[in-house]
């Protein structure tokens, strides 16, 4: 064998050990992500859980909100409708009562305790007043002699007299 040959021979060893070894480390990466994979996948799929449940807290946040809001809804319009015989109980000071008008037609209002305060609310369709109306109840009058208010409006009253007045229907 001469240098050269063996100089090849060595060369070519190394060479294939390199390849042996770049051969070795391209499967072991192989073998890592054959393992890997079904790692990564779960963590996809708990995080797809997780956020899943997060979408699911979400909604059912969502839906306690819709529940609260379908709660405090009808509160906002608990208005009794205002109709022939109604009455609210005696305002004290500062105390407010409220009527929702969906009847069109004319309402003839006093208060109990002193006939004479008197006032009418008229409902027509398309009149300027609509949603909420407040009115107040002073000096033994009401603020409004007559008011003209649309199908579904609220008029709230507010007593501003030390006396106790009320709201009743004719
Ligand atoms: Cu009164």
């Amino acid at each position: 064998m001469n240098k050269k040959l063996g100089l090849l021979l060595a060369g070519g060893a190394l060479i294939l050990s390199a390849c042996g070894n770049d051969g070795n480390q391209a499967s072991e990466e192989q073998n890592d992500m054959a393992e890997e994979t079904p790692v990564a996948e779960q963590e996809e799929s708990t995080e797809e859980a997780a956020s899943e449940e997060a979408t699911d807290a979400v909604e059912e946040t969502e839906e306690a909100e819709e529940k609260k809001a379908e709660e405090e809804a009808p509160a906002a319009t608990d208005a009794p409708e205002a109709m022939s015989g109604e009455a609210s109980e005696l305002l004290s000071e500062g105390d407010s009562t409220s009527f929702v008008f969906n009847q069109t037609g004319e309402f003839s209002i006093f208060c109990e305790p002193h006939p004479v305060m008197k006032m009418t609310v008229i409902v027509e369709e398309g009149a300027e007043n609509s949603g909420e109306v407040a009115l107040d109840i002073a000096d033994y009058e009401f603020s409004e002699e007559t008011i003209t208010v649309a199908p579904g409006t609220t008029i709230t009253w507010t007593n501003q007299d030390l006396a106790q007045h009320n709201v009743a229907f004719e």
